[in-house]
Order: structure tokens, then C-alpha cells, then sequence
């Protein structure tokens, strides 16, 4: 009797322990995983599936869902995220984020978090030169909860005309070379 007590009492601690630890994790993949809009799973089919529904007016996202879900930041979920979130989902491709700036002007990506064992890396600039990037990382809030992550803050100025792309990759911070968590590449034209 007694050793069946401590059984349940040890499956309950153990319960709590896993739902605690499922909680963190998920708080901090919360951060920066854009396209995974249901907060589960990665970004997979299931997430494509409710940018279309979004798209379309059939359902309603709250304001975090339509952060990550509008992956090309165009400021709109459209058929598009949808496309990229489904193309990413079978790593057939990676995010992209297209924008626009004049010559002499700057571009800010902003949430970027490293997350755990994985930390975003700048991976490459295509042309190498035109462009300036620099990385600020933000100070966490007194009240943050344990084991966030701090923002960073990427700034890229243009120095002359050209279109860009800037490779991004989320991998882990012992290991730079091995698969990303997450890509995403920033195409840039630049005007005069
Ligand atoms: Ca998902
Ligand atoms: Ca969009």
C-alpha cells in the first residue's frame, strides 16, 4: 500500500515536472518561431493551412498567430505566407522577407532571439559590399522570466544601389555548421 502511495506521488511530481518543462519550452519557442502558428510542431502543413484560412476570412488570428503567420513581412497574412510556410514545412525552402530602401537609408530586423542551445548567426551577404550590418542586443527587462532570451537588433544601411540577399540561420551555438533550426533570407533592393 504504502510503496503504491509513493508510486502515485512520484508520477504526480513527475507530471508536474514534464507539464512545467513543456510550459518553458514552449514559452521560448513562442519567441521567434515565425510560421509556427499554432504553437506546436514546428512549422508544419497544419500552420500553412491556417495562414490560408486567415487569407481567406475564415478564421481570425490573434495577435501573436498573425505576427509569425504574416512570414514575409508585408504586414498582411495573404496566400503568400502560406505558400513559404508550406515550402518550409518540406524544406523545399527557407523564409523570405523582401523590402525596399533608398541608398544612404537603414533597415531594421528586429526579434531575433537565440533561444537555449540556438543562436541566430548573419550568415552571408550577396553581393558581400554595398551593405552595412550591425548587431545590437537589447538588455532583458528586470522582469523577465527566467530563461528568455534578449532581443537583438540587426541594422543594415545601404551605401549604393543593388539588390541583396542576407542569409540568416538559426543553429546550434556549439555547432554553426549544422542544420538550422530556421533561415530565412532577407532580399533587399536597394535604389538610388
Ligand atoms: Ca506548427
Ligand atoms: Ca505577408
Amino acid at each position: 500500500m504504502k510503496k503504491k502511495m509513493i508510486l502515485k506521488t512520484m508520477l504526480a511530481v513527475c507530471s508536474c515536472v514534464c507539464v512545467l518543462l513543456v510550459g518553458t519550452l514552449c514559452a521560448e519557442a513562442s519567441q521567434y518561431q515565425l510560421g509556427d502558428i499554432n504553437e506546436k510542431d514546428g512549422v508544419n502543413a497544419d500552420d500553412a493551412l491556417m495562414a490560408l484560412q486567415s487569407a481567406a476570412q475564415i478564421t481570425e488570428l490573434n495577435e501573436y498567430q498573425n505576427t509569425v503567420a504574416d512570414v514575409n513581412k508585408d504586414g498582411a497574412v495573404s496566400a503568400e505566407d502560406a505558400l513559404q510556410i508550406l515550402q518550409v514545412a518540406a524544406k523545399l525552402d527557407v523564409f523570405h522577407i523582401s523590402t525596399e530602401m533608398m541608398a544612404g537609408d537603414t533597415y531594421t530586423i528586429d526579434k531575433l532571439f537565440d533561444v537555449g542551445q540556438y543562436a541566430w548567426i548573419y550568415a552571408e551577404t550577396t553581393p558581400a559590399d554595398g551593405l552595412t550590418i550591425e548587431k545590437e542586443v537589447l538588455p532583458l527587462p528586470e522582469d523577465s522570466p527566467i530563461g528568455q532570451t534578449p532581443e537583438q537588433i540587426y541594422t543594415i544601411s545601404a551605401e549604393k544601389a543593388g539588390v541583396y540577399e542576407l542569409y540568416f540561420r538559426l543553429c546550434p551555438v556549439n555547432d554553426p555548421e549544422a542544420d538550422a533550426v530556421e533561415e530565412r533570407i532577407y532580399e533587399i533592393t536597394v535604389t538610388e
